[in-house]
Order: C-alpha cells, then structure tokens, then sequence
C-alpha cells in the first residue's frame, strides 16, 4: 500500500512540476462531518520537512495549522489527536514566543472566498520520521487564526480539518 502511494506521488510530480523528488507521504484531510476535503502531501527534505496543503469547503480567511502528537482523527472534533508535537519539558506554544518548544507550531493557512486553501510551508522543527513515530501524528486546521503567543494554541479555536500521519 505505501509503495503503491509513493507511485502515485511520483507521478502526480513528473506531470504538475517540482515537489516529491525525495520519498513523500499523502494523507487524506476530513471535516468533523468526516467527508475528504483535500490532501496533505509531506516530504523529507535534508534539514526539515515541507507539507503542501491543498483544501476545498473550509471557511474564507486564515486557518491555525498544525502538527499534533497523535495519528488519531476518529473523534468529529479531532481532540483524539492530542496536543501539538512538542520537545522535551513544560509545553509552550508560539512562533513569536522565545520560550516555544513546539515542534508542530507552523503558519497559518490562507482559505479563499471559494473556500479553497493552497499553501506550502517548511518546518526545520522535525523530519518526517519524528512525524512517523509508533503513534503517528497528525495534521490539523483550526478554526481561527493562530496568533503564534496565546497559550495553549494561539487562540486558534475548534480543530475544523484533520489529517492522519502514518
Ligand atoms: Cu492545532
Ligand atoms: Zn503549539
């Protein structure tokens, strides 16, 4: 099954351009209602990982985004998959915060007034083998904005979108 997804990554990048030369990992996103809304599509890079989302149904405007601990989106309002990953000691959550040590902190998500969301971003936090750990992770937007200083998530509310890392 893995092998068959890495095929299909490898030929999804020799049709529609640069992304997945290295070994990369597609995970399907769900609504609370736990219809597919888009993809996420992670790839080990030398000194990080980058993720492409690529969403439809969320709605317009920014979108925290996240890595949390766990590869768990069973439950609608996806709190089975836990905090956000994290290193070692007391949690502390913010790209703006000298003191973070959240290793899933990224930037927000930009949704369209389509309801469309299309990003790349580069996390130099993990590679995708901390991602793919015993119990996987797992890739959430919220419903709000993080504002990268609030605790515990920056304020950014209800988890709106999951995606299982395995
Ligand atoms: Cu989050
Ligand atoms: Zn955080």
């Amino acid at each position: 099954m893995r092998r068959l997804v890495l095929a299909a990554a490898a030929l999804a990048a020799s049709a529609a351009g640069p992304a997945a030369l290295a070994a990369s990992t597609v995970a399907e996103l769900k609504n609370n209602a736990g219809q597919a809304i888009g993809q996420i599509t992670l790839t080990d890079a030398p000194k990080g990982v980058i993720m492409r989302v690529e969403t439809k149904g969320l709605a317009p405007g920014w979108h925290g985004l996240h890595f949390h601990e766990k590869a768990d989106c069973s439950k609608s309002d996806f709190t089975s998959a836990g905090g956000h990953t994290h290193g070692a000691g007391d949690r502390i959550h913010g790209l703006l915060n000298p003191a973070a040590n959240e290793t899933g902190d990224l930037p927000n998500l930009y949704v369209g007034a389509d309801g469309t969301g299309a990003t790349e971003v580069f996390s130099t936090f993990l590679k995708l083998s901390d991602l793919k750990d015993t119990d996987g992770s797992a890739v959430v937007i919220h419903a709000n904005p993080d504002d990268f200083m609030t605790q515990p998530i920056g304020g950014a509310g209800a988890r709106v979108a999951c995606a299982e890392i395995r």
